[in-house]
Order: C-alpha cells, then structure tokens, then sequence
C-alpha cells in the first residue's frame, strides 16, 4: 500500500521562512483548502493519506518532506538547516518509525530532503543553503551498505534541488536549467519548464501521474505532449511560503524492504 505522509497547514503560515520570494500575504483559509485538495489527489491516486500530527506554532510544519527521506530500506531523519524546522522532525520520527528503520542526520550536519532526488539507486544531493557538506557525507555513510550512490549537485537561484528537478516518467526530468545543469543528470532524458514558468519544475510523481500546481499551465501543456497524466491541484498560498508540490508529503510504499 502507498502511504502518503502529510501535516495540516499551519495558522502560522504566513510566518514561514523566506528565501528567494518576497514576504506576500498568506490567505491562510485558501492555503487550507488548497491542501485538501492536494491529499485529495493522493487520495485518488491511490495513496493513503497519513496525517502527522498537528503542529499549529510551527509555521513551516506542513512542507514535511524537508523532515524525512523513505527508501525502501530505512528512513532517514533529517536536520533541517533552518533552526525554525529543526522542531518539525520529532513527530515525523514518530509516524515514520511505524513503517521503517530510522536513521538520523546528526550536528553539524544539515539536510532538507527537498536537496534529495532520489532517481533509482542513484540519490542526487543539492549543494543548496540548507543543506550542507557534512549532511550530505552522511547521507552517504548511512546509505552506502544498500549500495545507493550519492551525487552532489551544484545549484544556482533556487531553495532546493527539488525546485529545479523533479522526476516526472521513469526516464524523463523535469528541470529548470538555469537552476542546475542537465549535465549533473547523466543520460537520463530531461524536459525543461516554459521560461515564463521557472518554478514549474517541482512535480509530484505518483506512479505514472503527476500531481502538478495548477498556476503552470504551460508547462503543464509540455508535460501532457509528453505523455505524462497532470492531476492538476490549486497551490498558489502555499507556493508564497516557497513550498511545492513534492514538499507537501513524504510518500512510500508501506512495505518497504526490510534490511
Ligand atoms: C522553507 O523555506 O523552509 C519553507 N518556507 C518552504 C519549504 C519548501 N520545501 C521544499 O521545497 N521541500
């Protein structure tokens, strides 16, 4: 069974970081809405919604994919690299530990798994503001005995490797090239956003759809021509707080594969 892990938004939205966008209001009435439609999505795709607990004086807590990373083997704890988020983890160590083996990222090291793109065995790792060299040495570490290869990528303009790249099909990227050079991908095929969309790149994958904000719709245009199925989902109070679609869930198959 597919399980999707997400955290309802926070009435503290509007306070959340801000790294590359200006500080616009938040409606937080819609951003709500907007993420039930979202779990929604999941829901029709076949997931099953686990909702971690609620976390209303956290401001970022509903963008819980920055707190985890689910591989088949284990799940990875992070250590956000803002302060702010770094009291989002508890609790999604507590879902997570229902389903996997958990391993952490420990100080000084920091990681957001919007840094981490996982495309088969291979894990690529942006060298983002949040994410350091000694996150990402030990992600390394921890992961080496189930054979993962670990590849830092460089970026440029964005918050994370996720807001540049994102796997759309079993062979295609999804990729903002100004953000990060195809090049970092090897051979695996790459489909760039629309110019006037340069934020389009964040997909969420969900076995042969994707889940796709809704305020993109050129970029949504090329990804039908390419024959990938858009669910379409409303997210524009989440995207001020610089959140997207991958950010908003942590999804895995309940099963796993225990070590
Ligand atoms: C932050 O700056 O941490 C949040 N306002 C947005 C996090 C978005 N998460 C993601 O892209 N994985």
């Amino acid at each position: 069974m597919l399980i999707a892990v997400t955290r309802p938004v926070s009435p503290k939205l509007a306070e959340c970081e801000l790294t590359h966008l200006p500080r616009d209001p938040i409606d937080v009435a819609k951003a709500i809405a907007d993420h039930e439609r979202y779990e929604t999505a999941l829901r029709l795709l076949g997931a099953k919604v686990v909702r971690a607990p609620e976390e209303p004086t956290l401001p970022d807590g509903v963008f819980v994919e920055d707190a985890a990373l689910v591989l088949d083997e284990v799940a990875i704890i992070t250590r956000p690299g803002a302060p702010s988020r770094r009291w989002e983890i508890e609790s999604m160590a507590t879902v997570l530990s229902a389903y996997r083996s958990l391993q952490r990222i420990q100080p000084p090291g920091t990681l957001d798994g919007g840094d981490v793109l996982v495309v088969g065995r291979q894990i690529y790792v942006g060298l983002s503001s949040r994410t350091n060299h000694d996150g990402r040495v030990q992600l390394e570490t921890l992961l080496s005995e189930w054979g993962y290869e670990v590849i830092p990528v460089p970026l440029n303009g964005c918050l994370h490797l996720k807001s540049a790249v994102t796997q759309v099909a079993d062979s295609l990227l999804l990729i903002n090239a100004r953000w990060v050079r195809r090049e970092c991908f090897g051979s695996i095929e790459t489909m760039t956003v629309a110019p006037s969309e340069p934020a389009g790149a964040n997909a969420l994958r969900i076995g042969t759809a994707v889940i796709y904000p809704t305020h993109y719709p050129e970029t949504a245009g090329r990804l039908d021509r390419a024959g990938v199925r858009v669910v379409p989902v409303p997210c524009a109070e989440l995207a001020k707080a610089e959140g997207g679609v991958t950010c908003c869930s942590v999804v895995f198959e309940a099963a796993g594969r225990p070590s």
